[in-house]
């Protein structure tokens, strides 16, 4: 990030983020796509593929998630995966030209021991010139300290939502709890992967005010998801008003727009959208998605319908830093077979 960019503020204040969500949509999504110009290929996307690790029977009671104990889902619970089980869905994730895996935990916090077995994950996906990502709850200073030693690319805590908004979903952490896990984070050098959930029946004020927190933090993170709710059954957010998709594309043009280095990340809640909507979210700035057919416990598109739609749209998969260094991508072909592909 070039601190003397003009672009790169971190003093937003919430009424210039609510006048520009306000803007005429045209407008709005002209000046999102010029500063993504700026700093992108606009047609380049980062692709990453998701793993649920330890899946379920979580602690935390997280309003829109199907892995909490306090709600009545029907999911299966399943303990640590083995590391083999990690590498054998990388590399089918890396053969489909995925350039980074990303491992979640349903965990409120990870113990010592099972983050020494995360980092066996870690470092195989590195062996197979992949970038890595991993979300696993609060950390301590000295469980960052361990990640970054073990080399790993990217860590995912999200804001969610508003300050505001936050004691209507969890009330098991807190808003300023997330705030001292991103500290913890970005003081070691881990790029940071932050965003949060559109869509759990919060205002557009609240979603201004999550995208200041976010843009107002010391560095913007590298990484922004922007999250439509997947409404799962059993959850206490299930049959909540879902949003007008113009406010879910409105909301990543300003991400865009205050963060304008960030890979804004097109995130859950691909399947329930038109191509038609996610061509606007990809105009409005969006360049990173999840890619393959699961997301942690829910389903992401097809990947064949999301190859098409790259082709009918132009775009591109980003080839990661890892393989650009290594020209591993040469070897496995995956610049130029997927590229062409898609
Ligand atoms: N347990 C860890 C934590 O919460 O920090 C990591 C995994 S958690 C599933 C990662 C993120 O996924 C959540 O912070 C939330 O933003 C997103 N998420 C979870 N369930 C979702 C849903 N039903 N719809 C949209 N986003 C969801
Ligand atoms: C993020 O912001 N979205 C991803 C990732 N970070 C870990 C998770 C989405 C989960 C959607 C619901 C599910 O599949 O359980
Ligand atoms: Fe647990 Fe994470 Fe789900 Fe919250 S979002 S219930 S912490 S898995």
């Amino acid at each position: 990030m070039n601190p003397s960019d003009p672009n790169q503020r971190h003093d937003w204040t919430l009424e210039e983020i609510e006048s520009l969500l306000g803007l005429p949509f045209n407008d709005l999504l002209f000046r999102a796509q010029a500063i993504h110009r700026a700093h992108f290929d606009p047609n380049q996307v980062q692709v990453s593929t998701l793993l649920s690790i330890k899946t379920g029977a979580c602690s935390e009671d997280c309003g829109y998630c199907s892995q909490s104990a306090s709600h009545g889902t029907s999911l299966e619970q399943e303990k640590l995966l083995p590391v083999a089980e990690v590498v054998k869905a990388a590399r089918s994730a890396r053969e489909k030209g995925a350039t980074r895996f990303c491992m979640g935990a349903a965990w409120r916090n990870p113990t010592d021991r099972n983050l020494e077995r995360v980092i066996e994950m870690i470092q195989a996906v590195h062996a197979l010139g992949m970038e890595s990502c991993v979300t696993l709850g609060m950390l301590t200073v000295a469980q960052s300290r361990r990640l970054k030693q073990a080399g790993l690319d990217y860590y995912n805590h999200n804001l969610d939502t508003s300050p505001e908004f936050y004691g209507n979903v969890i009330s098991t952490r807190t808003f300023q709890d997330r705030l001292e896990t991103l500290e913890h984070v970005r003081e070691q050098g881990i790029n940071i992967c932050s965003g949060g959930i559109l869509g759990m029946g919060e205002s557009r004020r609240d979603r201004a005010s999550m995208l200041r927190e976010l843009a107002n933090l010391p560095k913007h993170p590298e990484s922004v998801p922007i999250n439509l709710l997947v409404q799962v059954e059993g959850t206490p957010l299930f049959g909540v008003d879902e949003l007008d998709p113009f406010e879910f594309i409105r909301t990543i043009a300003v991400a865009r727009i205050l963060m304008p280095s960030s890979h804004v990340r097109l995130s859950a809640g691909r399947s329930q959208m038109s191509d038609e909507m996610q061509a606007l979210c990809f105009l409005a700035g969006a360049n990173s998605m999840f890619y393959g057919e699961r997301l942690l416990t829910t389903d992401n598109p097809e990947t064949e319908r999301d190859l098409k739609l790259f082709q009918r749209l132009g775009l591109r998969f980003q080839e990661s830093s890892e393989l650009q260094a290594t020209e591993a991508g040469c070897r496995h072909g995956q610049d130029t077979g997927l590229a062409a592909q898609a």
